[in-house]
């Protein structure tokens, strides 16, 4: 009881003290209400087509793929649809999701599948004899 009296602080003393705790606690508080406006930036879960055209030989498609492929961008949930219209036969391929599909000449094939993990991953043509041509790079941000 005694402490407490002479270690009553003066009114000046204390709205410091009071305006030190609210800032503490705002301090505290971002992180909650940084996370609460991402989710609310990150939306719900969205549906994305991307087109692959394989219509060239191997070596022209990987001359290509020399000077850059499309980037598919995407976001963890979302569902992506890949659609292949070739005129070679082969598969097409997602590495790490490690989905393929067979493709058929002169007509569309498509794939889908959940975008469950984030990073960037090569999408291929694999040839009959096997070789991967390079054809775009999905990324999926982190959610
Ligand atoms: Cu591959």
């Amino acid at each position: 009881m005694m402490a407490v009296e002479q270690a009553r602080p003066s009114r000046s003393i204390a709205a410091a003290l009071y305006i030190t705790l609210a800032l503490v606690l705002l301090g505290a508080m971002y992180p909650l209400l940084r996370k609460a406006s991402d989710d609310e930036a990150a939306r719900a879960p969205e549906a994305h087509t991307f087109r692959i055209d394989i219509s060239a030989d191997s070596d022209t498609l990987t001359q290509a793929a020399q000077s850059g492929v499309p980037v598919f961008k995407a976001r963890q949930g979302d569902t992506i649809t890949l659609v292949a219209t070739s005129t070679q036969p082969g598969s097409l391929h997602v590495h790490v999701y490690d989905r393929s599909v067979p493709l058929v000449q002169g007509s569309e094939v498509m794939l889908t599948f959940p975008a469950t993990t984030a990073g960037a991953f090569p999408i291929h043509w694999h040839d009959p004899q096997n070789l991967m041509i390079h054809m775009a790079i999905l990324e999926v941000q982190p959610r």
